[in-house]
C-alpha cells in the first residue's frame, strides 16, 4: 500500500489543477490541526506585540503591517503583523503542518513524488488595516537551491486557510489558467501600490471562499494576490511552498 493510499480521503482534482493552476480540498485539515495552528499564531503574535518594524528573530522574520502595506515601512500600531516568515523555527504545530500526512498526499497527488518544504509563512489581514498582496507568481520570489529545485523538478504551494476566507474580508484571489504563460518579468517590486492587474490575465479571476482547514494547491507560476481586509473579520492564512526532488518529472510541467 502506498503513502497516499493509507491516508484516507484526500480528495484532489488533478484535472482542475492542470487545466487551472488551482484547486482548492475542503476540510483537508481537522478542527483540532487549525486549534493548534491558532494557538501557534496567537504565541508569534505575543511574541511580536511591541514590534514597530520589521523584526528578526533568530530564524524567524515578522514583517509588520504598515499603512501602505511596503516592508520597512512602520506598523499601523506596535505589534500589528502583516506576516511571518518560517514560523515552523519557532512554533512545533507548522513544523508539524509542512510534515503533515494529508498535505503531503495531496502534494503527491498532484505528481510531486519527493516534496520538500522551501518556504512556510503565516499572513495576517488585519480587520480594517490588512492591505493587499499584488497580484504575483511565487516562483519569481525562489532563489538559489530551491529555485534550482524548482526548475528541475516542478514544485506546488499550498495555501491553508486558519480563518473563513472570502472576498469580504480580503480572500485569496487567484488568477486561474496564468501558469501556463510562464514566469513574467517585473515582479520582485512587490509595490502595494498597485494590483499588477496589466502583467497578467484576469479572465479566470476567482476567490474561492474558504473554510478554516480547506487549502488551496496552486502552480508556482499561477498569479495569485488579494485585497485589503475592509471587513471587521480576521483572516489569517498559512502557506506552503513545496519543491520536489530526483524521480519528479516536473519541472514547469508539474502535475500529472
Ligand atoms: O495573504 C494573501 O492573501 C496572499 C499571500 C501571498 O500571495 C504571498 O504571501 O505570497
Amino acid at each position: 500500500m502506498s503513502f497516499d493510499e493509507r491516508v484516507a480521503g484526500v480528495d484532489v482534482d488533478r484535472a482542475a489543477y492542470v487545466r487551472d493552476g488551482y484547486c482548492v480540498v475542503r476540510e483537508l485539515l481537522a478542527a483540532r490541526i487549525v486549534a493548534a495552528l491558532h494557538a501557534a499564531t496567537d504565541a508569534l503574535e505575543a511574541a511580536g506585540r511591541d514590534f514597530v518594524v520589521d523584526t528578526r528573530v533568530g530564524p524567524v522574520f515578522y514583517e509588520v503591517q504598515s499603512a501602505s502595506g511596503r516592508k520597512r515601512e512602520p506598523a499601523v500600531a506596535p505589534g500589528v503583523l502583516r506576516k511571518i516568515t518560517g514560523p515552523s523555527k519557532a512554533q512545533p504545530a507548522f513544523m508539524r503542518l509542512k510534515n503533515e500526512p494529508r498535505v503531503i498526499a495531496a502534494v503527491r497527488a498532484l505528481g510531486l513524488t519527493s516534496p520538500r518544504c522551501v518556504v512556510d509563512q503565516v499572513n495576517f489581514k488585519h480587520p480594517r488595516v490588512g492591505t493587499g498582496f499584488p497580484f504575483h507568481q511565487d516562483a519569481a520570489f525562489l532563489h538559489g537551491d530551491a529555485a534550482r529545485a524548482l526548475a528541475a523538478w516542478g514544485g506546488v504551494n499550498v495555501v491553508v486557510a486558519l480563518d473563513a476566507a472570502d472576498a469580504g474580508n480580503g480572500g485569496f484571489v487567484v488568477l486561474g489558467r496564468t501558469h501556463a504563460a510562464g514566469q513574467r518579468d517585473g515582479q520582485h517590486s512587490y509595490d502595494t501600490s498597485t494590483m499588477n492587474e496589466a502583467m497578467f490575465d484576469g479572465t479566470h479571476r476567482a476567490v474561492p471562499s474558504l473554510a478554516p482547514g480547506d487549502v488551496v494547491l496552486f502552480h508556482p507560476h499561477l498569479a495569485h494576490g488579494s485585497e485589503p481586509n475592509r471587513s471587521d473579520r480576521r483572516r489569517r492564512l498559512a502557506t506552503l511552498w513545496f519543491v520536489g526532488g530526483a524521480g519528479d518529472g516536473g519541472g514547469e510541467r508539474t502535475g500529472p
